[in-house]
């Protein structure tokens, strides 16, 4: 495949519902999309980073100049054989994953369409069917949070997460587990502890968490691993896990029982894939998670769940949770029993919708060699 040219979009697209995290509320998304020409073929990708740099180092506007500067102009112009190759070509460019995945994924999505296999079985997938939870932010009230598990619970979510900080847990919990006793639940803090709250945290114990995910630093194995040796809840590391090589040092430590993989913040598939590997050589499940994604991740991150070794529901859910309208056609749907069936046609297996990204774009710059 030769890249004959590099499209970049920054769509407005408002959330239905605002999401909030320990580190603050999201409104609507500003999606940066990446479309890489080849061969008459359109390969799409998107760039998770966040509008601010809160959840991870990156941003759009970082991932947007970086892309321009530094990343397209190592691919453009050259033949490439497959995504596989694109980590070598970007790795002089230290850091920045969500810009350099947007980048690999969308390679990947072209090689699927020009082998015409679905880009499931060419990530090595071997689910045909995904199991789904969500992921709850912190909401107004109490009130509003149950409401809320209640709805996706009918809908069949196979796991339900909510967001957590201080002042927002133990008495959340109680509440969920007092009316649903029995669901698989998890929560997520986005660092929002330190070790000084240790024994707040113990406090979660009662409430038999799947998971807790992230609880500490971002950046850190090592407090974690005292702290899972002082917890029987199992903590799952998100933000931590940037490579397979943070997968086996955070592994070797003790420092989590399951791993999250997000696409995006590992820096393109093929890495998703080693971590994915490196976990499952430990014996440690690992499942996808979100970054409230437009079709065009959502639907990278339902392939990428079809690798064995994602075990567990992940926080792939539904479109319509997040858009009035997204950009794929179909749009992600999910099951009465809370999973998503992969499609058998070449490529990702949803159309991309070309009209209404025109719509939603407010900034567009293509990049040729
Ligand atoms: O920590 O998993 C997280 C969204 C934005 C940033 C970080 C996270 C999240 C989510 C949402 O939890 C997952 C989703 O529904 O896409
Ligand atoms: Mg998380």
């Amino acid at each position: 495949m030769k890249i004959e040219a590099i499209t970049l979009r920054e769509l407005n697209m408002p959330l239905v519902h605002f999401f909030e995290t320990s580190f603050g509320r999201t409104y609507a998304r500003r999606v940066m999309l990446v479309t890489v020409h080849s061969d008459g073929l359109e390969g799409w990708g998107e760039c998770v980073a966040g509008e601010q740099p809160y959840y991870s180092e990156e941003y759009i506007e970082g991932a947007w100049d970086v892309i321009v500067r530094y990343l397209a102009p190592s691919l453009l112009g050259k033949t490439i054989a497959s995504g596989s190759k694109i980590p070598g070509l970007l790795e002089k460019v230290r850091q920045h994953r969500m810009a350099k995945a947007a980048l690999e994924n969308a390679v990947w999505d072209a090689e699927a369409q020009e082998k015409g296999v679905p880009l499931w079985q060419l990530l090595g997938g071997t689910h045909s069917e995904i199991a789904c939870g969500v992921s709850i932010g912190i909401q107004d009230s109490h009130e509003q949070l149950l409401q809320k598990i209640e709805t996706e619970l009918t809908a069949g979510y196979q796991r339900i997460k909510v967001k957590v900080k201080p002042g927002w847990d133990v008495e959340v919990l109680a509440k969920i587990r007092a009316r649903w006793p029995d669901i698989l639940l998890s929560c997520d803090a986005n660092s929002a502890y330190t070790m000084d709250d240790l024994p707040l945290l113990q406090k979660f114990e009662p409430f038999k968490l799947l998971m807790i995910e992230q609880p500490l630093w971002s950046d850190d194995f090592y407090y974690h691993s005292k702290l899972q040796k002082q917890l029987q809840t199992a903590i799952c590391l998100d933000e931590a896990i940037r490579s397979a090589r943070d997968t086996a040092a955070a592994l070797e430590l003790g420092a989590a029982r399951i791993i999250n993989i997000k696409v995006g913040r590992v820096g393109g598939f093929s890495e998703a894939i080693t971590v994915h590997d490196v976990a499952e050589r430990f014996n440690v499940p690992v499942w996808c998670g979100g970054m409230l994604e437009s079709g065009i991740g959502r639907s990278h991150n339902v392939a990428l769940s079809t690798l064995s070794n994602f075990k567990l529901p992940g926080d792939v859910s539904a479109s319509k949770r997040y858009w009035e309208e997204d950009v794929i056609d179909p749009e992600v749907t999910v099951s009465p029993h809370g999973t998503i069936k992969v499609s058998d046609q070449p490529g990702r297996g949803y159309e991309v919708r070309k009209e209404l990204i025109r719509r939603l774009t407010v900034r567009e710059e293509t990049l040729r060699a």
